[in-house]
Parts: C-alpha cells; sequence; structure tokens
C-alpha cells in the first residue's frame, strides 16, 4: 500500500455509489458519466469549447487541459493536485497551472466499495489493493503486472469490519443514552434540591422574623420593667441586697461584741478574785479606814451579785445567730433573688380587666412613653449595667442568632446548586453523569489520570509525587485529523469535543501546566493517549460514549445542552 485508502473511500462514501459495471471508458466516477455519454463529440468538462473525437478518450495523450480526456489513464497525472508539479507543454509559464476535472481515477471495486486513486497510480505496475481491490487500476499490466480482484475477500473483511464497528458504535450509542439519563436524574435531583433548600429557607426567613419580634418584645419588656427583681435595678433588689449587707454588718458586730463580752467577763473574773484576796486576807487590826471601806463596798457589791437573777441571751442563741445565712439557717437570701416578678406588678394588674385587643394598644402605647421616658433620663433603663439581661433575653437571642447562621449556610448551599445548575456539563448535559468518575493510563514513568470535570494528574511510578496539569475550565470544540485505527481507538477526523483543563502546577522556568482533552465515541471509557506536545502543555486523547453522537435525540427537558 502506498497511501492509505481513506481519502478514496471517503469519497466514495459521500458519493454513496458502489460499483456498477457500464460502457463509461475506463476509470470514469459515476457522478462523471453525464459527460462521457456523447457519441460524437467529447466536451472537455473543464473547457467545453475544446473537442475532441471519442478515440481521444484514454489514448494515453492529455488533450484536456482538465484532464479529463484521460479518466482512466496516468496520462494526465502531472495536473492531478496530489502530483509533483510538471512542466506542462504549451503552458506559457511550462508548469502545471491547471487543475483536473476528475479527482482521480474510478476503481469500481464491484463486490466492495467503489473509490477513487491517484490518477499516478494508474498504470505503474504496483497493485494498490488497499483503493482498488479489483486490480482494474493496472489495465495496462506495466512489467508484466497482473493485478487479481480481490474485492471479494477484502469487502467481505470489510462487511465484517463495518458491521462490527456498526455494533460497536450501537452499544457506545445505547451506553451513552443510558449516560444521558443518569445525568437528567442528577440534575433533577440538584433542582429538586434548590427547591427544597428554598422552601427550607423561606420557612427559615419566618422563623427568623418570629424570632426576631420575640426577641424585640422581650427586650422591649424589659426595658419596661422599670422594678427589676435581679441585680441592682429595682427597689425590692436594692432593698434585698440592702437588707443582706445589714444582717452581715450586724452579724459581724454581734459576733465582735460576743469576743468583747468574753474578755470582760475574763477581767470582771479576775478582779473579783483579786478583791475576795484582799477581803480574806487584810488585817483589821491596822485600822485603816480606805480599805475598810474597800472591803465594805466589795461585801455589798458580791451580795447584791449573788441576789440578782441574769436574763441574758442563751450563748446558743446566740450562736445559731451568728451562723451564715443560707438554706438550712438564717435568712435564705437566694429565694428573694429568684423571684421573677416585680414588686410593680400588681401595678398592671389592671390588664386582667381589659379586653385583650384593647391591652395591648394600650400597653404598646404606654411602652412607648416609657422608652421615651427612659431614652430621655426620666426613668431608669433597666437595660444598663453588666449582666443585666435575662436569660429569657439570652435565649431569645441566641435562638435568634441561630436562626441567622442557618440562613446563612443554607444560602450558600442553594447557591452552590444554582450554580451546578448554571454549568456547561457539554451535550445533554451529558458530563453530569461522570462527574468523580476517572480513567488513568501508564505512559513511561508515569500513571496519568483524568478526572471529569475536575482535574489531570501526573503520577510518578518513581514515588516523585503528583503533578497537578490543570484543573477543568470548560468545553471547546475542534476539528481533529486522525488516521482511522484498526482498533478503533483513535479520534478520526471531524469535530470533536475537547475538555480544557488550565491551571495546573507551575512548570519549571515556564508556565503553568494545562491539558486538552480529546474526545472521541468509544465503548468505554479509556484513556487512550498521553502526549506533551511542549514543555508543560499536554493533550490526553480519550474514548468515551460521552463523546458518541446520537442521531436519536433523546427527549426535551434537557438544559444543560452546549
Ligand atoms: C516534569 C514533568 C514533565 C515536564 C517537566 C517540566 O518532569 O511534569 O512532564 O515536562 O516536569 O520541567
Amino acid at each position: 500500500m502506498r497511501r492509505t485508502g481513506a481519502l478514496a473511500l471517503l469519497s466514495a462514501l459521500a458519493h454513496g455509489t458502489l460499483a456498477a459495471a457500464g460502457s463509461l471508458p475506463r476509470g470514469v466516477g459515476p457522478e462523471f458519466a453525464k459527460f462521457y455519454t456523447t457519441k460524437s463529440t467529447f466536451k472537455c468538462i473543464g473547457n467545453p469549447s475544446v473537442t475532441l473525437e471519442p478515440s481521444q478518450i484514454n489514448d494515453n495523450s492529455c488533450d484536456c487541459p482538465d484532464g479529463s480526456d484521460e479518466p482512466g489513464t496516468a496520462a494526465c497525472a502531472h495536473i492531478d493536485p496530489l502530483s509533483p508539479e510538471q512542466p506542462l507543454q504549451g503552458s506559457l509559464t511550462c508548469t502545471t497551472n491547471a487543475t483536473n476535472a476528475l479527482p482521480g481515477f474510478w476503481c469500481a471495486n464491484a463486490g466492495h466499495v467503489g473509490s477513487y486513486i491517484p490518477f499516478m497510480y494508474v498504470n505503474d505496475g504496483v497493485c494498490d489493493y488497499d483503493l482498488c481491490c479489483d486490480g482494474s487500476d493496472e489495465s495496462a499490466h506495466v512489467g508484466g503486472v497482473q493485478c487479481e480482484n480481490r474485492c471479494d475477500t477484502i469487502g467481505k473483511e470489510y462487511r465484517r469490519l463495518e458491521e462490527e464497528r456498526r455494533q460497536s458504535n450501537e452499544r457506545s450509542v445505547k451506553r451513552r443514552r443510558t449516560l444521558v439519563k443518569e445525568a437528567r436524574e442528577l440534575r433533577r435531583r440538584v433542582e429538586a434540591k434548590v427547591a427544597a433548600l428554598k422552601s427550607e429557607l423561606e420557612g427559615l426567613e419566618h422563623k427568623k422574623g418570629d424570632l426576631q419580634k420575640k426577641y424585640e418584645d422581650i427586650e422591649r419588656s424589659e426595658r419596661n420593667r422599670v422594678v427589676k427583681v435581679e441585680g441592682q435595678g429595682g427597689k425590692l433588689g436594692i432593698l434585698v441586697n440592702l437588707a443582706k449587707t445589714r444582717v452581715s454588718e450586724l452579724r459581724n458586730a454581734l459576733d465582735k461584741l460576743l469576743d468583747q463580752r468574753d474578755d470582760l467577763q475574763a477581767r470582771v473574773e479576775q478582779l473579783e478574785e483579786i478583791l475576795t484576796k484582799l477581803k480574806d486576807e487584810y488585817n483589821p487590826n491596822f485600822n485603816d479606814e480606805g480599805v475598810k471601806a474597800a472591803v465594805k463596798s466589795w461585801e455589798d457589791y458580791a451580795a447584791g451579785q449573788a441576789s440578782e437573777t441574769k436574763a441574758g441571751v442563751p450563748d446558743e442563741d446566740i450562736v445559731e445567730m451568728l451562723k451564715e445565712d443560707g438554706e438550712t439557717s438564717g435568712i435564705n437570701w437566694a429565694e428573694f433573688e429568684r423571684l421573677d416578678a416585680s414588686d410593680v406588678d400588681v401595678v398592671y394588674n389592671w390588664e386582667a380587666y381589659l379586653p385583650p385587643s384593647l391591652n395591648d394598644f394600650v400597653r404598646e402605647k404606654i411602652n412607648v412613653v416609657r422608652i421615651w421616658a427612659m431614652d430621655n433620663g426620666i426613668l431608669a433603663d433597666s437595660r444598663s449595667g453588666a449582666n443585666s439581661e435575662s436569660r429569657q433575653l439570652t435565649a431569645a437571642r441566641e435562638a435568634l442568632e441561630a436562626t441567622k447562621s442557618d440562613i446563612l449556610s443554607t444560602t450558600r448551599s442553594l447557591e452552590d446548586q444554582q450554580r451546578d445548575l448554571e454549568k456547561d456539563y457539554g451535550p445533554d448535559g451529558i458530563f453530569r453523569a461522570l462527574k468523580g468518575k476517572c480513567v488513568s493510563s501508564d505512559v513511561g514513568e508515569y500513571e496519568y489520570e483524568l478526572c471529569w470535570n475536575d482535574r489531570t494528574t501526573q503520577k510518578s511510578k518513581k514515588g516523585h509525587g503528583n503533578t497537578n496539569m490543570g484543573n477543568f475550565v470548560r468545553i471547546d470544540k475542534e476539528m481533529a485529523d486522525e488516521e482511522e485505527r484498526a482498533d478503533g481507538k483513535s479520534l478520526g477526523k471531524g469535530e470533536r469535543l475537547v475538555l480544557r483543563y488550565e491551571n495546573g502546577q507551575g512548570c519549571w522556568n515556564g508556565p503553568n501546566r494545562r491539558t486538552d482533552v480529546w474526545l472521541a465515541c468509544a465503548e468505554s471509557d479509556e484513556l487512550w493517549r498521553v502526549s506533551e506536545s511542549e514543555k508543560c502543555v499536554y493533550r490526553m486523547e480519550v474514548g468515551t460514549p460521552a463523546a458518541c453522537e446520537d442521531t436519536q435525540k433523546p427527549g426535551p427537558s434537557v438544559k444543560d445542552e452546549l
């Protein structure tokens, strides 16, 4: 085989022709037959002013400027655009400057597929079976070459392979349909999530409104409370605190007094002892009037003490009084501190006698005046001072804040899902079904990996770590021009989807790595080839059912389409 048959075969297929026998001159393709049906004279196709005798057709002499008189010989091969330029007799420039009116020599290839081959291959002594299985290109038997007709065998094999390809393509397209279904379902789920998040958000907004109102009501009612039970704000609170302090002061004074009493008691006992000793031991014969008077006074004092009954507080009672206040002794102040009602509540009891609607109205009006009075310093603002917030208000504030934070996170999730719905997931949104999946392949010292909608990675097999070759950015389309391969693992020719992965790891002394992922139809996802066209610019060729063309379009409601 001197050149690939793809061009000729495709050309033939494009015209949808099969070889057909006829009485046309050798090498005339079916679409040019009409130019060769006249019996009298032949007009050159591109130059109808030039007329020739029928015998001049295929006489191995190039008479038409466009070569149309030699469809079955190589006589006009020099004007074949595929032939090297040659001097042309009679041409002013002496070079080929015309275009052959015919695409080439037509091999009918009965039993196979008809095709054109370049004129220069005609009668060159080589059987070009890949293009001309019927051997008609070597009718002159140059050098004794005999090209048998092999179209039966070649045609059979061709049809077998074609059938194989057709079946494989059918399977690929089926697989694609499954992927489209999966993608639709995934999208539907995201849409459902969006709807759920929206209604959740609505609920949260309502809740926030209620909690906000509740918080403000509690806050207002706290501001309205002129006398607070807790803390320093109210009269009762102040009274409780004053009483507590006073009792504590009195207890301390009593404690000290008791000490002083005991001290004085001891000293009195000491003095009584001294005087008793004086009385017992003084000498009455000395006739000392001062001593005698002192002894007399002491005797009178002692006699008075003996007859006097003492009505004092028992010591046990005093000890009891000195014990710290608490739940089991003295006053339990905590009980007073825990009281939740204010002593001015009674003032508001009139509310109970009014209808509820009027109640709210009157309360609201009073509150406005009260807050105005507080704001203007006429009434004490019960909110001022540390720790003045009630547990009820704290709980209301915390509930409100928790709901606000729920709203934030729900909004974020909703935005994520909405962004996802706007993303380009390719034709029929098919790449949504591949999200999270990866394909990889060993090439040299690396394992290369492609993760759909995510990133491409170069993994060192020598343990040098992984290199990001790009992150998915978008889907493009480009024309591929690759030879078909026997194993079918080729991009082929035509428009192909190209996934762009950019902004990968920086290249030493160069830009960030990027990868173009070219896709072709295949039965399963497979990374066929990886190449580095220039430093840190990679190209992956990947087979996937996602890239197959389905002539039977899926139904409506797919918004992911490109
Ligand atoms: C590594 C690999 C190569 C790349 C060079 C650039 O060796 O990522 O693909 O060409 O770095 O320095």
